[in-house]
């Protein structure tokens, strides 16, 4: 058997701004090309299997026009005899107790099997797949798990799977990330230890870049998101073919909008203009593509630059978008004529941080709305937070 194992395709995704922009309405597409190109990729490799690890869609409340999009793709795959087997994410899940989410209605539709544990008295059970419902589905002789995102609860349900027997090929699909990060969404490797050797293959989502993470015996695959929910995400990003015959994992890039990143590191003296400048003077800005820009700039030195102008300067000149992400780094003779806002200070501390440094601005941002909310909006305000860090 041949098993296509993808993840996080983030359908219906629009990027903020004007929905109008070019940019927007590329953008919005770029999602769908990436996953049609999976669906293609499969369908033209005869694979039998199309393992989908959360996030099929960006938002929990769909346009018709995104649902309309993901039908006809899921259709195609249909169409070719390929049975796709998913679960939900973090975007996809739902809140109230109706349990009804938009893989609720693809899977009604007969496009995927989606797989949920069950919950009785307390205790957690996978029953086998009844056409409906169902924590595991049997082709031949592997049997496919699946766990969709559950938050701070993720461990008591992998360890309702230390039971299983040997008399299977077994496959596990797992929304979740996996770190020492003490939040919501995260697990640690210490929770995989009661499955150890179990899983012939586990298929992880809700990372957006590749990675292939090693515990015990088992390998966790994650494949990352086909695009780039976020710009400063990694390139590596794509899907798996897993052949269980030859017991073979093969790796393959996705099809995405190209991405082109430059650095730029200021001194205490030097002109931005003249260096952002120079950074195109060798190779003119390309048509369609995205940048992202990072500027170093030594901690206490004042930007006294409107950035989003250098940001409009390169779009004007062709690309799709430009993003400057903008970091001060350590300088011991800090010249304090210009002192920093507490901002400023706030963001290049947690830049700084192992953990949250990549996310520093929503870290920020966070923390400045966080000062002057209520109660209620603090709520708001931490879980877009999470969300954001967890993607
Ligand atoms: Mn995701």
């Amino acid at each position: 058997m041949r098993i296509l194992h993808c993840s996080d395709l983030h359908l219906g995704r629009k990027v903020s701004g004007s929905i109008y922009s070019d940019y927007f309405k590329e953008r919005y597409q770029d999602f769908f090309k990436a996953f049609k190109y999976i669906a293609d990729f499969a369908i033209s490799k005869n694979v039998d299997v199309l393992m989908i690890s959360g996030d099929i869609f960006d938002k929990k409340d769909l346009s018709p026009d995104t649902l309309e999009k993901a039908e006809e793709i899921f259709k195609s795959i249909k169409d070719a005899g390929i049975r796709t087997i998913a679960i939900e994410g973090n975007h996809d899940r739902i809140f109230d107790f109706e349990n009804v989410s938009w893989l609720e209605y693809l899977k009604n539709k007969s496009y995927i099997v989606l797989l949920r544990p069950s919950v009785r008295n307390g205790e957690v059970f996978f029953d086998p797949w009844d056409g409906k419902k169902g924590g595991y589905f049997e082709i031949e002789d592997t049997r496919f798990y699946g766990v969709g995102y559950q938050g701070i609860n993720f461990p008591e349900y992998i360890k309702a799977l230390s039971e299983l027997d040997d008399d299977h090929r077994n496959i596990m699909l797992i929304h979740t990330g996996i770190g020492d990060l003490k939040m919501p969404g995260f697990v640690s490797s210490k929770d995989f230890e009661c499955i150890d050797g179990k899983f012939s293959y586990i298929a992880g989502g809700h990372l957006h870049s590749k990675s292939i993470q090693k515990i015990g015996k088992s390998s966790i695959f994650i494949p990352g998101s086909p695009e780039y929910w976020d710009i400063r995400e990694s390139d590596q990003k794509g899907f798996f073919v897993y052949d269980t015959q030859r017991e073979s994992v093969e790796f393959f890039e996705s099809y995405r909008r190209k991405k082109i990143e430059k650095h730029l590191r200021l001194t205490q003296d030097s002109n931005l203009e003249e260096n952002f400048m120079r950074l195109f003077s060798e190779s003119a800005v390309e048509k369609g593509a995205m940048y992202l820009i990072n500027i170093e700039i030594p901690f206490g030195v004042p930007l006294n630059s409107d950035l989003s102008e250098y940001e409009s300067f390169v779009e004007k000149s062709g690309a799709l978008n430009c993003t400057i992400n903008l970091r001060q780094i350590e300088n011991n003779q800090i010249d304090n004529e210009s002192p920093m806002s507490i901002q400023e200070i706030e963001n290049s501390i947690i830049s700084k941080d192992k953990n949250f440094g990549s996310h520093s601005r929503s870290v920020t941002q966070a923390i400045d709305m966080l000062k002057s909310a209520n109660d209620s909006d603090a709520f708001e305000i931490l879980d877009k937070l999470f969300e954001d860090l967890v993607k």
